[in-house]
């Protein structure tokens, strides 16, 4: 069995051997060339897709989860509380599930993609839909944490933080080195905090010999961190990043700032059209709001270009089956034949 991260990166992480470790192998995901998508790009840039849709729950917050539960656990925690736009809650409802625990999960109404909500019923999660946004869910369950003997295993919690920085490890590992770029959505901005701790711990520990700069993309529609105020009713077909007002606001405008980066804003039509191509060219179905960190490169290459021969990674954050609705609306529905090899050779044109 491939080793979970607790196991692989034990001495970056707030663990002891008292601690008991809640993993579900987590961990060790893909890092690919991408060259058709260089070609899409038309870079001479070499492009890599960290594919964290092949985490267990099919999400990067399986990284996060394994550590927060684990040390609640360790504190003596019998249940655990998040709000989410629904990887969080996925993750959070399959190691509550491992570990023992109770999890309750509040989601914004009607705005959480079908296959993450099934992720949280299964795992037998208590789920409630607020009716109001995802800032709305984030601090009511603040204040459910504050007053009853629940944690919270929301970013907030600094164990989230310190897992989900091992993406950084892996892909310094998987590269020799930092890449010159790292390409990565921003919601909450748990994920672009992490990654850049994870980058300066390795380069501290003398694992990798540079620190990449770090571009983060926000949706147009739910954009503070671009506009530098929250945004009270925030809107992207990108429901994962569908968030006015982030939890870790300074540290991502700070890990942008000292990166060299930047965290900008792409439409939903530039995400759209990165999540068909990045199915279609590489074999690898993210969703949305992963597409948004291809369409945000598209548009710094577009706009600033990027040099010959350097490294990027975009960071794919979910599987693309977490929200299968969205695939199916923006393709035509499969043509209906009577089975016969004459219809079917001729509805495929090989007739
Ligand atoms: C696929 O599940 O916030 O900037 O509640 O699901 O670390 O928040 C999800 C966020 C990117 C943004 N990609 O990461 C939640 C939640 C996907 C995501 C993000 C999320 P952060």
């Amino acid at each position: 069995m491939e080793p979970g991260l607790i196991q692989r990166y034990r001495a970056f992480l707030p663990v002891t051997d008292r601690t008991p470790v809640i993993s579900l192998g987590e961990g060790s995901t893909p890092l690919l060339r991408a060259r058709a998508l260089e070609a899409w790009l038309g870079c001479r840039a070499e492009v890599y897709l960290k594919v964290e849709g092949a985490n267990p729950s099919g999400s990067f917050k399986d990284r996060g989860m394994t550590v927060a539960l684990s040390k609640a656990v360790e504190d003596g925690a019998r249940a655990v509380i998040c709000a989410s736009t629904g990887n969080t809650s996925a993750s959070a409802a399959a190691y509550a599930a491992a570990a023992g625990c109770a999890a309750f999960v509040l989601v914004p109404q009607g705005k959480v993609a079908l296959g993450k909500l099934s992720q949280a019923v299964a795992h037998g999660a208590t789920v409630l839909e607020v009716q109001g946004n995802f800032d709305d869910a984030l601090k009511l369950v603040k204040d459910v944490a504050a007053t009853h003997p629940v944690a919270l295993v929301n970013s907030i919690n600094p164990y989230r933080i310190e897992g989900q920085k091992t993406g950084a490890f892996e892909v310094c590992d998987q590269l020799g080195d930092a890449p010159d770029l790292l390409s990565i959505p921003v919601g909450n901005a748990g994920n672009i905090t992490a990654y850049w701790r994870g980058f300066q711990e390795y380069r501290a520990a003398a694992r990798a010999r540079r620190l990449p700069r770090l571009l983060g993309w926000q949706a147009e529609g739910a954009a503070p961190l671009v506009l530098g105020h929250p945004v009270k009713n925030p809107r992207t077909i990108a429901s994962a990043i569908r968030i006015g007002n982030p939890a870790s606001w300074q540290s991502a405008v700070a890990a942008a700032g000292e990166s060299g980066g930047a965290i900008g804003a792409v439409s939903d039509a530039e995400i759209l059209e990165a999540y068909a191509e990045i199915p279609r060219r590489e074999g690898i179905f993210c969703e949305p709001a992963s597409a948004a960190a291809v369409a945000g490169l598209r548009k710094f290459h577009r706009e600033e270009g990027l040099p010959a021969g350097s490294r990027v990674v975009c960071v794919l954050t979910g599987h693309g089956l977490k929200d299968a609705d969205r695939a199916l609306s923006l393709a035509p529905r499969p043509a209906a034949v009577p089975c016969t090899l004459e219809a079917v050779a001729a509805a495929l044109r090989l007739s």
